[in-house]
């Protein structure tokens, strides 16, 4: 069982206030990722989202469409809400959201993300990759990849609510940072949140 909360990337420009605002994740200005905090909730017929609601603005990937991704409300870090992600032996789960950068820029990627009882060699984190085109924004018809970006450290086993951070230097001919929460290989028991 993976929660995922507070998807929050920042330019890097003034050091000194981005100190002040990397303990919270929603309602901040400077966060660049739409709905970063997961706290717009809306229908969706797409049944990868389990119980017809997902954040706006998310996709998810489901390898082996066993996996069980939902917004809960039951467990979070701030705001009313988180994304909780199960999945079962073998299983590779992802959440996916594009986000517009300059190109040569520096930015800081922190994500909060909370596990229980996760068995996986791979473990979870946020990988990333430049895209110089996406699908659907700005025009474009197809994605076009510059290449792969740094991950966060990858956790296992239980955790309490753990702030990741990762810098991202965008390559010159990159326009879009694509952020994807990642439950790798592996499995997370059904149970209760404490
Ligand atoms: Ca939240």
């Amino acid at each position: 069982m993976v929660l995922i909360v507070g998807m929050m990337l920042q330019a890097l420009v003034p050091v000194q206030s981005l100190v002040a605002k990397v303990s919270a994740d929603d309602g901040i200005e400077s966060n660049l990722v739409p709905n970063g905090g997961f706290e717009v909730v809306v229908p969706t017929t797409d049944n990868s989202w389990i119980g017809g609601m997902k954040p706006e603005g998310w996709g998810a990937w489901l390898a082996l469409q066993k996996a069980e991704v939902s917004v809960t409300d039951a467990v979070y870090h701030s705001g009313a809400y988180s994304v909780q992600i199960k999945q079962k032996a073998g299983d590779r789960t992802g959440l996916s959201i594009n986000v517009p950068v300059s190109a040569g820029g520096s930015y800081r990627l922190s994500a909060w993300i909370k596990t229980e009882d996760v068995v996986s060699s791979g473990g979870v984190f946020v990988r990333t990759n430049f895209y110089k085109n996406v699908s659907g924004m700005d025009g474009a018809t197809k994605d076009e990849k510059v290449g792969d970006g740094p991950a966060t450290n990858k956790m296992a086993g239980t955790n309490d609510w753990t702030l990741q951070e990762t810098i991202l230097s965008v390559p010159a001919e990159a326009r879009y940072i694509r952020l994807e929460p990642f439950f790798e290989t592996g499995q997370g028991p059904y149970g209760l949140m404490t």
